[in-house]
């Protein structure tokens, strides 16, 4: 391969004829005079990024209204997703890429005085998510339209997406995101797609079908905004559809008249709060009224909508099950169980048995998370007083469940199994309800959906043992390697077949090849050229310097406990200090990469990223360490930068206390890059364990079930330390300051909190870890072993495509038929 391409970050698939160079010049410069009135001579990057979007939305238009035509044509059963997140960062690289239309959008730029690249770098993520959550439905949107399931997302149009992180001193600071404020391109405003979404008020009438009758209190508008999402080859899209408040009263002419400023808009700032901002919270719940209106909100608009096309296109809603699949993306939308019953009984005045057999046909739920902190539950008072009808049909679900398991088996424990937790006062339990009201309810990992099966939801699964199965998460190679990682795009296409692009199994053929020092030496380059990339961004944002030929060490997540990047960065100590004691030992030199959002609330977290940059400043200044050890946290993680860091990645941080990440999507990207991962036995490092062999991953620390062990039953403090020799060391020096001699008392909580109470294992995994990152110095100080390993990796993890995640959620729980495989 020429330098030229692996230098290069554009993708190495082209697929269109050559005209199409020509064609997308004039469409630019139409829509740069006739869409944004300006001309060439003054155009601005921003302007020619947005001419360049909208030429590239004509021909995502073509397919998406292809697919529709065929979907409705057709009447086949169509997909719902519905997502109070959807994490889907930049747009015009992935569309252009998904088209084929990559190179002639280069070209025709080009040919314009501009630079693609560069315009593409401006394009503000759309960071409508925190997660591991909101990108795996981003993933699957795209999976869907890629693997042709007929599907509609749905969610909320936030104003303000997840805050930017600023680092200053050491310490995180949140700063307002403004997506929208250049306008969105990518987005059809629906007016007439709008519904009338009611909160409060009083239930009268009889318990008959069709004579309850619910008056709302208050009522705003929730209005629809799509984005066509196109699959690979432009062969099909799906539909984004998110939906914002708006005030039926927008103005009060007499409060105004009265002079009464502030209440004349008072109305329409309360309706419009509801998608003013996403909740930055990704593990605990809100608990406030406004993130339970946001979920009812989009919910109920969502239903509402798809239940009117479903009843225009067929008249009757007896069939609603086998023409719809709606699919729950956690508890967030679990309402959709009662609002469902509710339009089913209230307005089509269908009986409760029909009406229930077809909602708990119609919905399956995913679970994402078995935190017991991070599980929704709602007080039944606020119900009452928000969403009165549905709380008498939570109440009525309740009460027939209750009631059938008791005729089966009068042993039950039904306070377990109830939707109603009579514990902690009277409240909701929003997974009982997503479990009750769906036919299937799956995990994200084999790990995870087993301990659902064994913990959370242990009693439901006694009653219902068909209903959990597993689906393991998948990402999408689009985005994910061929967009991100074009140089290995290329190489792949070589080795294994320009048709790896269409059938990502092709992927096993590299592994022919694993022990090939020649293609080490190809890979090695790739790497090479995406780390000085990646360097240039960490001099850029951390003002520092750090040398492509160590060895780069990433964690990129959000920064949580369970996580443990506290872990990380305490090993990370004890390898300075042993660096320092030994300055003469031949070091493998190392870079470690850190990045990640903290929840605004999380004072722990917090206190992490403050004590990672104290770590970095220390370390990065000592003359003696400085070429072994380099400490960066790179600011405001999101979707674009982890494109940058994956593909520059050595190796992969998955070091979770076991039992605790659902799944983590995280590492299937760095593993399928070549990463090679070091991590726990948990989520699905797990299965990329079996699929790589244990030969090329490195796991280390305790097990799901020795974590529970060790938790009913802990071991001393003093006990875990002692055998753990650099431990005692770290931790004094950390708790006295010599991380943070400007205020030496920083840190004394957070080990004193380790010292207390070892609840995430970050003491009793240490020693494990540490010998663990040594063995990697030993794999990484052997170029044929490492790369070896590396190609293994990306040779073997292919079965986490996120087309194979939407493959299995097609047959076993939306019962979808699929586009016959000729037709991909
Ligand atoms: C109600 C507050 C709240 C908000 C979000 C609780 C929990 C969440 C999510 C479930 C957090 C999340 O993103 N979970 C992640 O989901 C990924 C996709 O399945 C998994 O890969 C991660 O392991 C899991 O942490």
């Amino acid at each position: 391969m020429s330098d030229h391409a692996v230098a290069s970050s554009k993708p190495a698939v082209h697929f269109e004829p050559d005209d199409q160079v020509e064609r997308l010049k004039t469409e630019i410069l139409r829509k740069l005079t006739y869409s944004l009135g300006k001309n060439p001579s003054v155009a601005q990057p921003h302007d020619w990024l947005t001419a360049g979007i909208l030429a590239a939305r004509d021909h995502a238009i073509d397919v998406w209204q292809g697919t529709t035509k065929e979907s409705y044509a057709t009447g086949r059963k169509r997909v719902y997703y519905l997502s109070l997140e959807f994490l889907i960062g930049r747009s015009l690289a992935e569309t252009l890429n998904n088209l084929g239309l990559t190179g002639a959008m280069a070209q025709a730029m080009r040919e314009l005085g501009v630079d693609l690249d560069r315009i593409e770098t401006i394009e503000p993520d759309a960071a409508l998510g925190n997660g591991g959550l909101g990108r795996l439905a981003a993933c699957y949107m795209e999976a869907m339209a890629t693997t042709g399931v007929p599907a509609l997302g749905y969610g909320i149009r936030y104003d303000h997406g997840l805050f930017k992180q600023r680092i200053d001193g050491g310490k995180q600071i949140e700063v307002p995101e403004d997506w929208l404020s250049f306008r969105n391109p990518w987005e059809f405003e629906r007016r007439e797609a709008s519904y009338r979404i009611g909160f409060g008020g009083s239930v009268t009438g009889t318990t008959m079908p069709g004579e309850v009758f619910w008056a709302p209190e208050e009522t705003v508008f929730a209005v629809a905004y799509d984005t066509p999402i196109v699959g690979w080859r432009g062969r099909d899209a799906t539909t984004l559809r998110l939906w914002r408040a708006r005030a039926m009263h927008p103005l009060s002419l007499d409060a105004f008249n009265q002079g009464d400023i502030i209440g004349a808009v008072a109305e329409r700032n309360r309706a419009e709060a509801i998608s003013k901002v996403l909740y930055p919270n990704d593990s605990t719940p809100a608990g406030q009224e406004l993130r339970l209106r946001q979920e009812f909100f989009f919910t109920s608009a969502s239903l509402q909508d798809l239940v009117r096309r479903h009843y225009r296109q067929f008249g009757t809603l007896e069939n609603l099950s086998d023409k719809v699949s709606i699919q729950l993306n956690d508890t967030h939308p679990s309402l959709a169980v009662a609002e469902l019953m509710r339009l089913l009984i209230d307005q089509h005045k269908m009986e409760w048995e029909a009406a229930w057999a077809i909602t708990s046909a119609t919905i399956s739920y995913t679970n994402h998370t078995l935190l017991p902190e991070a599980l929704e539950t709602w007080p039944v008072a606020l119900m009452e007083r928000l969403l009165p009808r549905h709380m008498q049909i939570i109440f009525g679900i309740n009460a027939r469940f209750l009631n059938d398991v008791r005729r089966d088996n009068p042993e039950a424990d039904l306070a377990t199994l109830s939707l109603i937790d009579e514990s902690h006062g009277r409240r909701v339990r929003m997974a009982h309800l997503a479990f009750v009201g769906s036919h299937k309810v799956n995990g994200v990992s084999a790990l995870h959906s087993s301990l659902m099966k064994e913990t959370v939801f242990a009693p439901l699964h006694a009653v219902f043992p068909d209903r959990i199965t597993n689906v393991t998460n998948g990402i999408t190679e689009r985005r994910w390697l061929f967009s991100a990682n074009p140089g290995l795009t290329s190489l792949l296409q070589e080795t294994c077949g320009e048709a790896v692009t269409d059938d990502i199994g092709l992927i096993r053929r590299l592994g022919a090849h694993a022990g090939d020092t020649g293609l080490h030496d190809r890979l090695r380059a790739i790497r090479r050229a995406n780390k000085e990339r990646l360097a240039k961004v960490i001099r850029q944002d951390c003002g520092v310097t750090v040398d492509p030929n160590a060895l780069f060490d990433v964690q990129i997540k959000r920064i949580h406990e369970y996580k443990r990047q506290l872990l990380n960065i305490l090993e990370t100590i004890a390898l300075y200090d042993a660096i320092r004691s030994e300055p003469y030992r031949d070091w493998a030199p190392r870079v470690k990469i850190f990045a990640g959002k903290a929840a605004s609330n999380y004072a722990t977290a917090k206190s992490i990223i403050n004590l990672i940059n104290d770590v970095a400043a220390v370390v990065n200044n000592d003359i003696t360490t400085r070429d072994r050890l380099k400490v960066v946290f790179l600011p405001n993680y999101n979707v674009s930068l982890a494109e940058t860091i994956i593909p520059a990645a050595d190796l992969s941080e998955q070091i979770s206390t076991a039992g605790m990440e659902a799944s983590g999507t995280g590492n299937m990207k760095f593993a399928l890059n070549g990463a090679v991962t070091i991590g726990t036995l948990d989520g699905a490092n797990i299965e990329i364990g079996e699929r790589v062999g244990e030969e090329n991953i490195v796991i280390f620390g305790m097990t799901a079930e020795q974590v529970e062990a060790a938790k009913r039953n802990p071991r001393p403090t003093a006990d875990v330390i002692r055998d753990a020799p650099h431990l005692e060391g770290v931790l004094d020096a950390v708790a006295g300051g010599a991380y943070s001699p400007g205020e030496r008392g920083r840190y004394a909580g957070l080990v004193d909190g380790l010292r207390a109470n070892d609840w995430f294992m970050v003491l009793n995994d240490f020693e494990s870890y540490r010998q663990a990152q040594r063995r990697i110095d030993g794999l990484w100080a052997d170029p044929a072993t490492w790369w070896r390993m590396s190609v293994t990796n990306t040779a073997h993890c292919a079965w986490f495509s996120a087309d194979r995640a939407i493959r299995e959620y097609a047959e076993r729980i939306w019962n979808v038929p699929l586009k016959p495989a000729a037709q991909l």
